[in-house]
């Protein structure tokens, strides 16, 4: 079962439903995902199980990515062996701070996106247009509640330049955030259905003109870090009150030059999670 968040055909409006993979049940008296991550896990619990609302064929909804209201996005860095190495190779200058932060007991924490700017299954992300070097990162997303606690996963697209963080990692935040830097979704997978996070398959494939010209599969058993502990770094000392979806690192890298092209579809699958299909642009005018 997934949450997720779509356009109701009734009202041509954002909605919240449970999907069973047949069908989608909208949860009524709740319009968006943040007023769920107020609630408490068991409260959240009980609202989803308790869907009773109308009715529509799972496949017949435009699902939306599933971060609405004030849920903000923030991303841990360097936390799988894979993606120390690929800092290492693509800095000029300053590789260390990346072997330094591996093995710090505080971990890499950035934040990622505001809610309105992160796309969904089926959306566009973008390359910058002073950028040479882009890949997508797929990173399970921690779902926060405004109290800290997991209440669910999704797939997370932590979208980077590699050019722009290489000649130096204080350039990270223009490397990576900007509008289409973040897709997320298909959907929400309750973390009560979840048995073991840190056995979950994560492939990436990117196709150009129908062919598949990179792709690749980790595991979440190689992450380097507890994720109830980066999510308590994360609110350590700062408020959500809506809630907050946290990537938890990528560790599938794409050997340089690789970089992604205007029209690859990126496809980014996380077994139990989800699977999130967008398209590359290039530059700020074709998002
Ligand atoms: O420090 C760079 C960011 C690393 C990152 O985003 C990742 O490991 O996923
Ligand atoms: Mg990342």
């Amino acid at each position: 079962m997934h949450i997720v968040r779509f356009v109701s055909p009734l009202t041509d409006a954002p909605a919240v439903g449970v999907d069973d993979g047949e069908r989608v049940v909208e949860l009524t008296g709740v319009t968006t995902v943040a007023e769920l991550l107020r609630l408490p896990v068991e409260g959240l619990r009980e609202r989803v199980d308790g869907a009773d609302g109308p009715e529509h064929p799972s496949g017949s909804v435009r699902k939306l990515a599933p971060v609405d209201g004030l849920t903000e996005v923030w991303a841990a860095g360097v936390t799988y062996r894979r993606s120390r190495e690929a800092r290492v190779l693509e800095s000029e200058r300053a590789s260390d701070v990346y072997e330094l932060v591996y093995d710090a007991e505080r971990p890499e924490l950035f934040f990622k996106s505001v809610a309105w700017k992160v796309s969904g299954h089926g959306g566009r992300i973008a390359v910058r247009s002073d950028s040479e070097i882009d890949v997508p990162e797929p990173e399970l997303g921690l779902v926060l509640n405004a109290a800290g606690e997991i209440v669910g996963y999704t797939v997370v697209d932590d979208v980077s330049s590699r050019t722009i963080e290489g000649v130096n990692p204080l350039y990270l935040p223009q490397a990576k955030i900007y509008l289409g830097a973040c897709a997320a979704g298909p959907a929400i997978r309750p973390a009560w259905e979840v048995p073991d996070p840190y056995a979950l398959d994560i492939t990436l494939s990117i196709a150009r003109d129908g062919e598949t010209v990179w792709d690749g599969k980790a595991s979440t058993s190689q992450l380097n870090r507890r994720l109830d502990d980066l999510a308590g770094y994360l609110f350590r000392a700062d408020v959500f009150p809506d809630g907050a979806v946290l990537a938890t690192g990528t560790c599938l890298v794409p050997d340089l030059p690789f970089t992604l092209r205007d029209g690859d579809a990126v496809t980014i699958g996380i077994s139990e999670i989800g699977t999130l299909t967008t398209t590359v642009v290039r530059g700020l005018e074709a998002m």
